[in-house]
């Protein structure tokens, strides 16, 4: 879970979540461990399954929130693996799998097709931070026999994605300007090109991965890239829409340095885990599109009655 906050951050699992009081029905109890704090770690962990998701995710982001970036990605990892090692040590119980999300952002210009062995070359603090995590991951996999895996996962969309992400930045404006709600939409670099995917597939793949006999280090991708560029392309004219009419490159957002072209291969996820990506990139698009254009038609009513500012555009 997210970490605790004043506010319910709940969001993204409201669809699947219930009540604790509907006793009969409530499957998921939520605790919120805080990967900054080593000695609240271990309470949770007389689990099978561990998958550490947990970041500071936003690459422009970490440029200003440098050190929390850098403890909660690449310490907090490393406070997880040893949090495990200790657990397992005291119960002598050496059930734990740890899985460990990694980033095709740590191969950064290395130039694609980037594969297992493709070598990191990363500077930017959420990329190096990744890197880190991905080390202590083989470290404690080799030097104290955890079973724990790294997985590569290049970027992986869903309606549910965070708005600040190109893919739904996008979609969620696109949805205002078809209603009339919204003009304009600010991006920046729209040359990156990124292998995209549904990150429904990709869950798919990392708990395949913890069902093997031996841990080991996967690619998770598409094997396909595709521009912003392409993405307004498809996502603007799947409603009749022109993006030229609309998009505004605000130099403002632009990051210190910038990752062209993304693309992996994830053969050995596909011979080992049997595992291949389901959702391409056009029915992605769609899936987001499709989302969010209900989502504005019902905002659209909470604005027309009064009760949502339209100048907080999303
Ligand atoms: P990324 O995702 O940095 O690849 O990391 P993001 O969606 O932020 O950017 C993708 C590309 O789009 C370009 N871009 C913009 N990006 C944002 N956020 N906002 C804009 O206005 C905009 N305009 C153009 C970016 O420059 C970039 O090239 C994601 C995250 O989920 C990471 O946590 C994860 O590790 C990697 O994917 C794999």
């Amino acid at each position: 879970m997210p970490q605790r906050s004043s506010n319910f951050n709940t969001e993204r699992i409201n669809h699947i979540y219930i009540d604790p009081h509907n006793a009969n029905k409530a499957q998921i109890k939520l605790h919120y461990p805080d990967l900054t704090y080593v000695s609240f770690l271990r309470c949770w962990l007389d689990i099978v399954e561990v998958y550490n998701l947990a970041a500071q995710s936003h690459v422009a982001v970490s440029f200003e929130n440098l050190d929390y970036t850098a403890d909660v990605v690449a310490t907090g990892a490393l406070r997880l693996l040893e949090a495990i090692r200790s657990h397992i040590s005291t119960s002598g119980r050496s059930h734990i799998r740890y899985y460990q999300a990694g980033s095709s952002e740590m191969f950064r210009s290395t130039p694609p097709p980037q594969i297992e062995s493709s070598p990191f070359h990363s500077y930017f603090p959420y990329d190096v931070s990744k890197c880190a995590a991905h080390w202590y991951t083989v470290n404690y996999r080799e030097a104290y026999r955890i079973f724990a895996c790294n997985v590569i996962l290049f970027n992986h969309e869903s309606p549910r994605r965070g708005k600040n992400f190109v893919t739904r930045k996008i979609t969620r404006a696109m949805g205002w300007i078809k209603i009339g709600l919204q003009s304009k939409l600010f991006l920046e670099n729209l040359q990156a090109s990124r292998d995209w995917s549904f990150v429904g597939d990709y869950v798919e793949a990392m708990w395949l991965m913890l069902q093997q006999e031996k841990s080991d280090d996967y690619v998770v991708a598409t094997e396909e890239s595709h521009t912003v560029e392409e993405f307004l392309e498809v996502s603007f004219g799947y409603v009749g829409l022109k993006w030229k009419d609309h998009v505004v490159i605000d130099k403002r957002y632009f990051r210190p340095a910038e990752v062209d072209n993304l693309e992996g291969v994830a053969t050995k996820a596909k011979k080992v885990l049997g595992w291949k990506s389901k959702i391409w990139f056009g029915q992605l698009v769609k899936m987001i599109m499709d989302e969010d254009i209900e989502l504005a038609k019902r905002e659209k009513v909470l604005v027309v009655a009064g009760y949502m500012d339209a100048h907080q555009q999303p």
